[in-house]
């Protein structure tokens, strides 16, 4: 441990205090509870997902072409905005650079960039001007790993070996290219909400192994010193689905509720200090994928963002809009249905915590000042009981839709509330008002 501490953190991280003003951006963060991840670039073309270029063993050469087709004439950056806040999205968490090193904003250190496609228009300013102007937070996705540039240490990587690069890469010159980047992104596109960094996985065996510790020194007190110089309510996270390092603001899950690892990914505990995430794709891709039709019922998407936050997390949940700017229907119908539900239900979800128990088999509890909401998902019984509640007292008990009283025993050792035969085909909140 002692090892691994003294490589990857400095003196200086593992001092990191958080500034006012980015405990203030925690505490807004863990409120907002559902947001939209954009996966959306040049790598879109292809309707592979985001992968395309690992995936189909694409070279620098090959793949570096893309950037002459990317031109997206039905992009609308307003549209965008408005559908999220529609959906009743509180931020967006936009792809500036993904793993294939497209830059989708007017970079000067990369001529991998948006200006140099026959669109020819600043992506990430449109978005960021239209967040600010409609009042929705900001986040940037920025990939740490790139499977273009010469001086990335690829040849200790997991990912991007096929990519004709020979030869060694040269850490600090691409350190300082991150650097460089990230100044940009945090100079000219107004206040940013955090910045989510991926690819950090490409540096260590497998998840799951014992030793995860990364081939490389990423420098990251450096990295998150000068975000963090820049913008101090900027929140850092860290896709590398480990425990969270020194100067980071908040974890994500990558395909996982806290303390769950379907994806096999998810093998790190979460944290109870810092804000957490879980960010999901409406059908199977990130990226747009011509084959992918998976989609998530609303009942499912809905579950995901009830379940989320009764662990105390925020859903991040994708689009992967077509290579023309266009999102196609089956998202749009999705994303427009979560916000009617959370038209009517949005109390039961904004501004709560976790609840006092973890998600059941039948459902999920969140909670918020004197009121617990008791949230039935897919139950066959008229009743749900706890062993352990942990209030005195129920005042009132009644369900969220029409206030239709409820009834419910309350004593030493059993708590049952008679929901009745769940009826409402998404979600059945019962609202308990408790005392202590
Ligand atoms: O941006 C999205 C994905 O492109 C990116 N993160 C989300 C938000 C991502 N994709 N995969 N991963 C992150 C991690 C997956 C790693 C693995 Fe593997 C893919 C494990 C096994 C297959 C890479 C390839 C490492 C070993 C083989």
């Amino acid at each position: 441990a002692i090892v691994f501490l003294s490589l990857g953190l400095s003196a200086k991280a593992q001092n990191y205090e958080p500034s006012a003003s980015n405990l203030k951006q925690r505490e807004w963060f863990s409120n907002a509870r559902f947001g939209l991840f954009i996966h959306w670039g040049p790598f879109s073309i292809p309707g592979s997902g985001e992968w395309v270029m690992n995936d189909r063993k694409l070279t620098v050469h090959n793949y570096t072409n893309l950037k002459d087709f990317f031109n997206p004439i039905d992009f609308d950056a307003a549209a965008y905005v408005s559908m999220a806040k529609n959906a009743g999205m509180k931020y967006i968490t936009l792809i500036t650079r993904h793993h294939d090193g497209f830059s989708m904003w007017d970079t000067k250190y990369s001529d991998f960039n948006i200006m140099n496609t026959p669109y020819k228009k600043d992506i990430v300013k449109m978005v960021a001007d239209e967040c600010h102007k409609q009042g929705i937070q900001l986040y940037f996705y920025y990939s740490l790993l790139d499977w273009r540039r010469e001086d990335f240490p690829h040849e200790t990587g997991r990912t991007g070996q096929n990519s004709g690069r020979k030869g060694k890469g040269d850490y600090a010159s691409y350190l300082q290219f991150m650097k460089n980047q990230l100044t940009e992104l945090l100079t000219n596109y107004g206040e940013i909400g955090g910045i989510w960094f991926d690819g950090h996985w490409d540096q260590t065996a497998p998840e799951g192994e014992a030793d995860r510790s990364s081939r490389i020194d990423w420098k990251y007190d450096e990295i998150y010193g000068l975000i963090h110089k820049l913008q101090p309510q900027c929140m850092i996270g860290n896709n590398h689905h480990l425990t969270p390092f020194a100067g980071e603001d908040f974890q994500m899950f990558e395909r996982d509720l806290p303390g769950e690892n379907a994806s096999g990914l998810s093998f790190q505990t979460a944290s109870d200090k810092l804000p957490l995430e879980t960010c999901e794709t409406i059908s199977k891709s990130w990226g747009y994928n011509l084959s992918d039709t998976s989609y998530k019922t609303n009942k499912q998407l809905v579950n995901m963002l009830v379940k989320a936050s009764s662990l105390g997390a925020n859903l991040l949940l994708n689009i992967g809009p077509m290579p023309s700017g266009k999102v196609q229907p089956e998202f749009q119908n999705r994303l427009a249905s979560m916000g009617e539900w959370l038209k009517f239900y949005g109390e039961s979800i904004y501004n709560t915590k976790a609840g006092f128990v973890k998600p059941q088999p039948w459902g999920s509890v969140t909670q918020k000042d004197n009121k617990v909401y008791i949230h039935i998902l897919d139950s066959k019984n008229a009743s749900v009981a706890f062993d352990k509640f942990p209030y005195k007292k129920i005042t009132k008990a009644y369900l969220l839709k029409d206030k239709t009283p409820i009834k419910f025993i309350h004593k030493k050792g059993l708590t049952e509330v008679y929901t009745g035969f769940a009826n409402e085909e998404i979600d059945n909140v019962v609202v308990l008002e408790v005392a202590k």
